[in-house]
């Protein structure tokens, strides 16, 4: 690997967005492709967090500073990904379900999964079923993420899940949980595809659901 991309990665790792946003721009100038900068300098850089993360080596607010060095680099790169079409390979649609207004686990997330190369659109908090049908639909969506901290409101899951299937949708789409509620049991009951305990694990989940 360059220099440049190794750097960007230990950047990253460190949470040093100034720098990430700089070399993203560098690496472009010096004639790599977008493409080749996302996989092997941002992407690479936040797998090695998303390791540490699940290790237990990282903890929330650094993994949070080093998505936001990647939101830096992808600044960068987004008008160019998106002209050359190789932005949305995958999209996934998030929330956390309708009555529950905790959001912190679900940016966790949501920024993980960007951080790994997938298109994200974040409904936000107390998220109905129609709208997550709305979403799923209007955006040809591959990835239902949903995710709830209440035990109260976690039948919306299943609510959610059944809307799918009435839309028609359910075939076309698969359905992560998660939340600290949640367990692979529940997840099971109510039909999702599959359930991940954090959100390194929602990254390797939906690469293996989408593999
Ligand atoms: Co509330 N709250 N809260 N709260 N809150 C909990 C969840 C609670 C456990 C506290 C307690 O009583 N000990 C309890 C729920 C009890 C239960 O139902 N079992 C509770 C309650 C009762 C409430 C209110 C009802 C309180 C009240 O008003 N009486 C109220 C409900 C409001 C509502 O939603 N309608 C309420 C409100 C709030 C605040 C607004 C004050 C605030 C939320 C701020 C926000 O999110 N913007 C808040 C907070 C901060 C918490 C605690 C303290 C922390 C939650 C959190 O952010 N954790 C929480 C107690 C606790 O957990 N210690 C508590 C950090 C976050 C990174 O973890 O979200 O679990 P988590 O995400 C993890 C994994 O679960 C996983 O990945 C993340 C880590 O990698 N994950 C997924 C999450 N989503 C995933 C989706 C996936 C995969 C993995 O795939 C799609």
């Amino acid at each position: 690997m360059s220099n440049i991309l190794e750097q960007m990665q230990k950047d990253l790792y460190d949470g040093k967005a100034d720098e990430v946003g700089t070399a993203t721009q560098k690496a472009l100038d010096e004639g790599m492709s977008a493409q080749e900068i996302l996989s092997d300098g941002l992407i690479g850089g936040m797998d090695e967090v998303g390791k540490d993360f699940k290790a237990g080596d990282l903890f929330i607010p650094e993994v949070l500073m080093s998505a936001k060095a990647m939101h830096a680099g992808m600044a960068v790169l987004r008008p160019l990904l998106a002209e050359s079409g190789a932005l949305s390979l995958v999209k996934i649609v998030i929330g956390t379900i309708a009555g529950d207004l905790h959001d912190i686990g679900k940016n966790l997330v949501g920024m993980m999964l960007e951080g790994a190369g997938f298109e994200i659109i974040d409904l936000g908090t107390d998220v109905s079923p129609e709208k997550f049908v709305e979403a799923v639909r209007a955006e040809g969506a591959d990835l239902v993420g949903m995710s709830a901290l209440l035990t109260t409101t976690m039948p919306s899951m299943k609510a959610t899940i059944e809307a799918l299937t009435e839309a028609g949708l359910r075939d076309s789409v698969k359905v992560i949980v998660g939340g600290a509620p949640v367990t692979a049991g529940f997840a099971e009951d109510i039909g999702a595809d599959a359930y991940a305990p954090d959100a390194a694990s929602a990254v390797d989940t939906a690469r293996s659901l989408m593999a």
